[in-house]
């Protein structure tokens, strides 16, 4: 028999059908697995995020926010994606049960995020979606990053799937009306209002692009920090 969990304390079966109850033990036991890797990367942007201030002299990542996907939704999402509810389906199709989201004011900010996260060694990349250069259809705009972190089980190492999703101010503003008003509602929006949400996605990233520039052409002193801060953070990362 196939073992998602070998662990004596965690049996958890591949094909064990999730029961998404409060009190299913098996299910408790993997959200606690999930929270264990989420909280092992949050650290990790925090450190981030405190070396890449420092680095460029100005608050590059603003926030730092995560949370597990609820029951209620990860069963919604695996009927969505036409997936019977099984443990190993979970983990293999549902890349957002534990989540992250930096939040950042400027759209080349995303970029040096990236590259960042993309250094550390806990950190392995499954997966990246630049929203950014391709935005969805809707308007969405956003990277994302799917990585696995390992956890550490008596002696045995078990890997675990985060999401990180880096966004501006700005497109974390539409993405969490829009998250309410359309994605996430079962009540229809109607095509107008569809339609200026996609255009308002446009303007805003055009005032996203603009205000940047501005900032960028006042501050270019901030810039030459970064070669005094390297140096002083060399073995950080
Ligand atoms: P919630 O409630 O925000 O958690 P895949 O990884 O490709 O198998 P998935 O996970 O649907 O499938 O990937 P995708 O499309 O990259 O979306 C992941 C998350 O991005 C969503 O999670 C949303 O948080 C966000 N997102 C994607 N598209 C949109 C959009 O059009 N509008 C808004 N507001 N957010 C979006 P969930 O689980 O769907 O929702």
């Amino acid at each position: 028999m196939e073992y998602l969990i070998k662990e004596s304390k965690y049996m958890i079966r591949n094909d064990e059908i999730i029961h998404f109850k409060k009190n299913d033990k098996n299910f408790n036991i993997l959200i606690n697995l999930y929270k264990q890797g989420l909280n092992l990367v949050v650290e990790r942007l925090n450190e981030v995020k405190d070396y890449l201030n420092e680095l460029y002299g100005y608050e590059v990542i603003n926030s730092i926010t995560s949370r597990i996907k609820s029951s209620t939704s990860i069963e919604k999402k695996m009927s969505k994606k036409d997936c019977p509810t099984t443990y190993k389906n979970l983990i293999n199709n549902i890349n957002d049960v534990a989540g992250a989201r930096i939040i950042c004011n400027h759209k080349d900010d995303i970029y040096k995020i990236k590259k960042y996260i993309s250094q550390i060694d806990e950190i392995k990349i499954l997966r990246e979606k630049d929203y950014i250069k391709y935005p969805k259809k809707s308007g969405y705009s956003a990277y994302h990053m799917i990585i696995e972190v390992p956890i550490e089980i008596n002696n045995q190492f078990i890997y675990i799937k985060v999401e990180i999703q880096i966004r501006t101010k700005l497109m974390d503003f539409w993405a969490s009306i829009e998250h309410t008003v359309k994605y996430k509602t079962d009540k229809k929006l109607s095509t107008k209002d569809s339609a200026i949400l996609t255009a308002y996605a446009k303007i805003i990233n055009k005032i996203g692009d603009n205000m940047t520039k501005i900032y960028r052409k006042q501050n270019k002193e901030k810039c030459f920090n970064i070669i005094d801060a390297s140096e002083k953070y060399k073995n950080m990362i």
